[in-house]
């Protein structure tokens, strides 16, 4: 039975992936901070009780800050894979707290692989990583954007990215690791934090229907991403360590829309009327440096991982709003 090691467990990308991999027999660890309020909401459908056999879900505490904790974990699990989803994940977030986002977005990274390194020493196992790189690393290089474009990020998350892109790429040229980046554009789902601009809008359009409020207030209409549906997402993280040889991949639709475009479809889907009567500009939400446009160039992915985008834009905005109503 394969072993998986996965941070960021409890976030919306962690918990789709701790399904796939138990659907596929894996044992799986996922690592967790402590919190006094509850956190694991998007996990709690797998939680299993530790005392009933067979029992393949378990949760360990933990923070990427900490680097001891993270290498009592490898070498206790002693895992087959490991998938770095944990991290600070706002980007407007990263610009009122830089030197937090470095450490855990960036340095967090650094720390996993270090440890990964003198395990692999220490007991001549191997371990594969995967890194959640991002699509936010390509910041303003012009669309569409692949495994070629230059990076030029715009945001302190952006620039932990880098690095820890960097360091992935550096620890499997340097000691033979199997470390691989997901270049991952935009994804979401139900499950998508409630602060990212779709689950925003969705959640929102949920509350004026169900007449808890009259407006939603937004920033920047105008940037356009590349909007994919997480569970597939997830998939593609999987394939890419099921490669005979460690390589980068770009991940996403190849289709760009705007935020104005996503209110339309969303507001017309539940059947509100003009988008425009209920969305506000509140320049709170604007960024100091914005990325524009994102819109993926997954060609390597179609060829070499046999992966390739099935939910669109519009569907994608259905399938959001129509969770978001029935909650
Ligand atoms: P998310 O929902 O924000 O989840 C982030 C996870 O990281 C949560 O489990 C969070 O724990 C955990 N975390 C935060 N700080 C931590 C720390 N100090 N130590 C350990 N864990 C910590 O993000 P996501 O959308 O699932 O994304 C997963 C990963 O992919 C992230 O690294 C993100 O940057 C990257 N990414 C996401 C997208 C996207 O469009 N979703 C695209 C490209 C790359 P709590 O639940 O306790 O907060
Ligand atoms: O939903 P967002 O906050 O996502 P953003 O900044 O693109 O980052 C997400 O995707 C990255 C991959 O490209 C991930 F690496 C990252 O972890 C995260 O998951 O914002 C999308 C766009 C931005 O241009 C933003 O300026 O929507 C615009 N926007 C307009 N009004 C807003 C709002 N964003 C948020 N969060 N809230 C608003 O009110």
């Amino acid at each position: 039975m394969k072993k998986a090691l996965i941070t960021g467990v409890t976030g919306q990308d962690g918990s789709y992936l701790a399904e796939l991999l138990l659907e596929k027999e894996y044992e799986v660890h996922g690592v967790m901070r402590r919190a006094s309020t509850f956190n694991t909401a998007r996990i709690e459908h797998l939680y299993q009780d530790p005392h009933v056999e067979g029992v393949r879900f378990f949760l360990h505490y933990g923070d990427l800050a900490d680097a001891n904790t993270i290498r009592k974990l490898i070498y206790n699990i002693r895992p087959d894979e490991i998938y770095n989803l944990g991290a600070q994940s706002h980007v407007r977030v990263s610009f009122d707290i830089p030197e937090y986002t470095a450490n855990i977005t960036g340095l967090g990274t650094l720390r996993i692989l270090e440890a990964m390194k003198d395990y692999e020493h220490e007991t001549g196992a191997k371990v594969k990583l995967y890194q959640a790189s991002s699509s936010e690393l390509f910041g303003d290089a012009p669309p569409p954007q692949n495994e070629s474009t230059p990076f030029s990020p715009r945001s302190p998350y952006g620039i932990a990215k880098l690095f820890s892109y960097h360091t992935a790429k550096n620890y499997r040229e340097a000691y033979g690791i199997f470390a691989v980046n997901g270049i991952l554009f935009n994804h979401e789902s139900p499950r998508r934090g409630e602060t990212f601009v779709t689950r925003k809008i969705t959640r929102g359009i949920a509350d004026i229907v169900a007449g808890k409020a009259d407006k939603i207030y937004l920033g920047n209409l105008d940037a356009k991403r590349d909007w994919g549906y997480a569970p597939e997402y997830v998939e593609a993280m999987w394939r890419m360590l099921q490669q005979s040889e460690p390589e980068d991949f770009v991940i996403g639709t190849g289709e760009a829309h705007t935020v104005r475009e996503f209110c339309e479809a969303g507001f017309r889907h539940a059947g509100l009327g003009d988008w425009q009567t209920y969305v506000g500009i509140d320049h709170r939400y604007f960024r100091p440096t914005e990325v524009d446009f994102l819109l993926a160039d997954p060609r390597k992915a179609k060829e070499k991982l046999g992966w390739e985008a099935k939910i669109k834009f519009e569907d994608l905005a259905k399938i959001m709003v129509d969770a978001d109503l029935k909650k």
